[in-house]
C-alpha cells in the first residue's frame, strides 16, 4: 500500500481547535479514513474531546458522543448491543481515549468490555501523560520524564498496557505511530474486519507536554521507533509480529535530546543508560514473544 491509496475524504474537519503540530489529529485522521463513515465513536474528556468542539459544532464528521471520563469502553458496548438489537452489523464502534483514559481511569470498563469479547475497536493515543488539563503523571508517562506531578522526573516505569490488552486474549492488539500511517491505515482495516475487542495503542508525542518545537511532531515520533523507544508490533489471535524492524538503532539520546522533559535526564549518564538498556530488553522480549508464539 502507498499512501496516495488512502483516501482523500477527510472526517475530521478543519476548524477544530487542536494546538499546531497535534498528534491526535493526525491520528484520528487516519483512523477515521480506514473506518469509514459508517462509524460511531465515543470520546471521554481528554485533548480530543476539546478540540472537537463544543456542543452544538463538531470537527469530525461522524456521529460522536462525549462520554464521562471512565465510561468509554461501557458505552461503546452499549452502543454495539443497541445496534445488534436493530439488526445493524455494517457500523464500526470506535472507542477514542488518551492515556490517562485508558492506562489508568478507563482501565476498569475496558477490562470488561474485552473479557465480554464486546465487539469494538478501542484506540488509545499515548501521548504519555494527562495532557489537557496541564501535563500530569499517567501510567503511561515514561520513568525519568518531567510532568507538573513529576518535576524531578517520573520515578517509576510505565505499565505495559498492550501486554494487558494481550492478557484479555482479544483477538487483536497493535501498536502505531503517527510517523507510519500506512502501518496505522492498515492495521485499523485489519481490526475493522475482525469480530470482538480490538485494541490499537497509537505514539502521539504533545508538543507542549514533551516541550519540543511544534513542528517536531512526526521527528520525534520517527526518532521513538528508530530508537526503539517505541515499537511497531501487532498480536493477532496471541501472535506476535514485528512491524518495523530496526536493523541499527540510534542511540536513545537521539530521541530523548529532543524533548525538553528529558533535559534533565539526559544531564546524567546512568539514567541514559538504564533508558538504553530497558529499550534493548524490550526488544529482546519482542523477538522473543515472536519466536515462541509462532
Ligand atoms: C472524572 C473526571 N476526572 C477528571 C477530569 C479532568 N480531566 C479532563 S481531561 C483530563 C486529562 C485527560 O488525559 P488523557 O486521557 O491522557 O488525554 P489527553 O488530555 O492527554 O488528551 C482530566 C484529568 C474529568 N473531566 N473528569
Amino acid at each position: 500500500m502507498k499512501m496516495e491509496d488512502i483516501p482523500k475524504e477527510e472526517l475530521v474537519l478543519s476548524g477544530h481547535s487542536a494546538c499546531q503540530g497535534c498528534p491526535l489529529t493526525t491520528a484520528m485522521r487516519t483512523v477515521l479514513k480506514a473506518l469509514g463513515k459508517r462509524t460511531i465513536m465515543a470520546i471521554p474528556a481528554c485533548c480530543s474531546a476539546v478540540i472537537q468542539g463544543m456542543y452544538p459544532n463538531s470537527g469530525v464528521n461522524i456521529p460522536l458522543l462525549n462520554v464521562p471520563f471512565e465510561t468509554t469502553a461501557a458505552v461503546c458496548s452499549g452502543i454495539e448491543a443497541g445496534l445488534a438489537t436493530q439488526g445493524i452489523d455494517d457500523v464500526n464502534v470506535l472507542g477514542w481515549a488518551g492515556d490517562g483514559g485508558t492506562y489508568d481511569i478507563g482501565i476498569q470498563a475496558l477490562s470488561g468490555a474485552a473479557e465480554r469479547g464486546a465487539n469494538f475497536l478501542y484506540v488509545c493515543y499515548n501521548n504519555e501523560m494527562y495532557s489537557n488539563t496541564g501535563v500530569q503523571r499517567s501510567g503511561a508517562t515514561p520513568k525519568h520524564a518531567w510532568t507538573t506531578t513529576t518535576w524531578k522526573g517520573k520515578e517509576e516505569e510505565r505499565k505495559d498496557m498492550p501486554s494487558i490488552m494481550v492478557a484479555h486474549n482479544i483477538p487483536y492488539v497493535a501498536t502505531a505511530s503517527i510517523s507510519h500511517p500506512i502501518d496505522l491505515y492498515e492495521k485499523v482495516t485489519k481490526a475493522k474486519s475482525i469480530k470482538g475487542t480490538k485494541y490499537i495503542e497509537i505514539l502521539a508525542p504533545c508538543p507542549p507536554g514533551w516541550r519540543f518545537d511544534y513542528s517536531k511532531t512526526i521527528e520525534v515520533a520517527k526518532l521513538a521507533v528508530q530508537t526503539r523507544a517505541w515499537n511497531l508490533y501487532e498480536v493477532e489471535n496471541g501472535k506476535y509480529r514485528i512491524n518495523a524492524t530496526i536493523r541499527r538503532p540510534k542511540p536513545i539520546e537521539d530521541y530523548l535530546k529532543l524533548q525538553q522533559r528529558f533535559k534533565d535526564a539526559v544531564k546524567d549518564t546512568e539514567k541514559v543508560r538504564e533508558m538504553q538498556a530497558n529499550v534493548d530488553a524490550r526488544w529482546q522480549w519482542l523477538e522473543k514473544m515472536v519466536e515462541i508464539t509462532n
